[in-house]
């Protein structure tokens, strides 16, 4: 079996601080079942040109770091794949601000990967790039002479093509991805999209009857791999997250109320404004409720050099502060809201102890919370899931209340019927969602990605069922 050389902007080391991330956990567990070189951005900076990469051995992973220029890194990372790819691909154009200098330094800190990569790569390696950061590398790779197999995942949503085009490198971007052998995506929503912008750039004679990209003399594939949970290790985690001091502390604490919980990075994307106003309406319009639910929002920092995070950092704080302050009591705050990291077990007993999971992003490529959620479940008690219809998610996750999260009215009538919906339906909903999440798992991801890259016919028709 040939090598895998996975890459991707940021990776996690074992004993390294790892970012609060889904791109990480799943990458983390391909690389962990297959063993091979993990290359990526080491979080450090430094003033001009970065030295060769830095290796550190795992058996079976084997991590290559570089370092980044700090100004390179500023322009590249919260400039352009921060401040203009993820608010263009999660539909946020408001939140848009093109800038030739960002995308040029995009294009520049991908030249560096490939120059960086390219003299550890072995002949027979297979290569897995992950995310929008790295959209050209497939091609400066190409440039450099590597002509093995090269698989391109995308984590977050592929825009309409009229939303794309509102970006002025839109074309050199989906050419970029159509240097790759596979394209994969989360959703056949995306895979549509995606296949839209190669007919718009390149014509309808690109597409082929057998669902492939044709580019000259060059043939591609792109597919659906839904990224997906490791269900037993989570379950087991929950379990045995249950005794952990701070999750019993935190359930004596709420007297017996019903625990509501959010688990996200703090991001526009995933609809926390949108959520706390629900929650507002429904301690106002379903007054029984009041001193009998808290909402545990956990939500920690990220991206805090981009200006369009402060502003909302802002309004969520202005929002509960306003919640609290309206309904809450001595002894009762309707809402618990934290920007921190907790660990992944403690994530899991908070989830568990939950009758209610409340993931309501506006746009999201997945979502892997709503996949923890279910998975954290006692299946004899079990807590319901309240999902937005714009994630990913929504696609498989049927058996959960589906909503749409711009939708107060709506969100607040889910939320009620969450807390008040009968074991025998939670029992039934929660069995069906498990099996889906089993069907789907980080396993099944990896592989299929990887065998449908390498050439597996039995692979390249599952993926296409997915
Ligand atoms: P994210 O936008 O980061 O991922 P998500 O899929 O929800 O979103 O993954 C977040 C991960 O971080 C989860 O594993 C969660 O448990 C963890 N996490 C969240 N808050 C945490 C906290 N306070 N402490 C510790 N861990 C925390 C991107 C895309 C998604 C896609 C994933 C994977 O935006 O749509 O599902 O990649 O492909």
């Amino acid at each position: 079996m040939s090598r895998l050389v996975c890459v991707s902007n940021r990776l996690s080391i074992p004993r390294k601080e790892a970012s609060a991330g889904g791109l990480a956990v799943g990458v983390l567990a391909a690389m962990r079942a297959r063993g091979g070189l993990w290359f990526g951005w080491s979080g450090d900076l430094v003033e001009g040109e970065p030295a060769e990469a830095e290796l550190t051995i795992r058996s079976p992973v084997t991590y290559a770091t570089i370092d980044l220029d700090r100004g390179e890194h500023e322009l590249y990372y919260a400039g352009f794949a921060n401040a203009v790819l993820w608010p263009t691909f999660h539909y946020f154009l408001n939140d848009l601000r093109y800038s030739e200098a960002q995308y040029l330094a995009y294009e520049r800190v991908n030249a560096l990967f490939a120059r960086r990569l390219v003299p550890l790569l072995k002949p027979d390696d297979v290569i897995w790039v992950h995310d929008y950061h790295l959209i050209p590398l497939g091609q400066r790779l190409r440039e450099a002479g590597v002509d093995r197999r090269i698989g391109f995942f995308l984590h977050i949503p592929f825009p309409h093509i009229e939303v794309l085009r509102s970006l002025p490198v839109y074309a050199e971007l989906v050419r970029d991805l159509a240097a790759y052998d596979l394209v994969g995506f989360q959703t056949a929503a995306d895979l549509n999209a995606f296949r839209a912008a190669i007919e718009h750039v390149y014509g309808p004679e690109a597409l082929e009857p057998d669902g492939r990209i044709r580019i000259g003399a060059r043939r591609l594939q792109a597919g659906v791999f839904p990224i997906g949970v490791d269900v037993d290790a989570l379950q087991a985690l929950a379990i045995e997250a249950q005794h952990h001091e701070t999750v019993k502390r935190t359930m004596t604490s709420l007297l017996g109320r019903k625990l509501l919980i959010g688990v996200d990075r703090l991001d526009y994307s995933k609809g926390l404004v949108e959520r706390f106003q629900a929650y507002e309406r429904l301690l106002e319009t379903h007054p029984e409720n009041r001193n009998r639910m808290t909402l545990l929002q956990i939500a920690p920092l990220s991206r805090t050099d981009v200006r369009a995070y402060a502003q909302m950092r802002r309004a969520l704080e202005q929002s509960a502060g306003r919640i609290n302050g309206r309904f809450g009591e001595a002894d009762w705050t309707p809402i618990r809201y934290l920007n921190r990291n907790y660990p992944q077990s403690l994530l899991m007993g908070f989830c568990r102890a939950a009758q209610v999971g409340v993931v309501t992003p506006v746009r999201d490529g997945m979502n892997l919370v709503a996949k923890e959620f279910v998975a954290a479940q006692d299946p004899a008690d079990p807590g319901v899931l309240v999902l937005s219809t714009l994630a990913g998610a929504a696609r498989e996750m049927t058996n959960a209340i589906l909503v749409n999260p711009y939708d107060a009215k709506a969100l607040a009538h889910a939320l009620q019927a969450a807390v008040r919906m009968p074991l025998g339906e939670r029992r039934q909903r929660h069995q069906a969602l498990l099996e889906v999440l089993r069907r789907n798992d980080i396993h099944a991801w990896h592989r299929r990605f990887l065998d449908t890259l390498e050439g597996d016919p039995a692979a390249q028709a599952s993926a296409v069922r997915a």
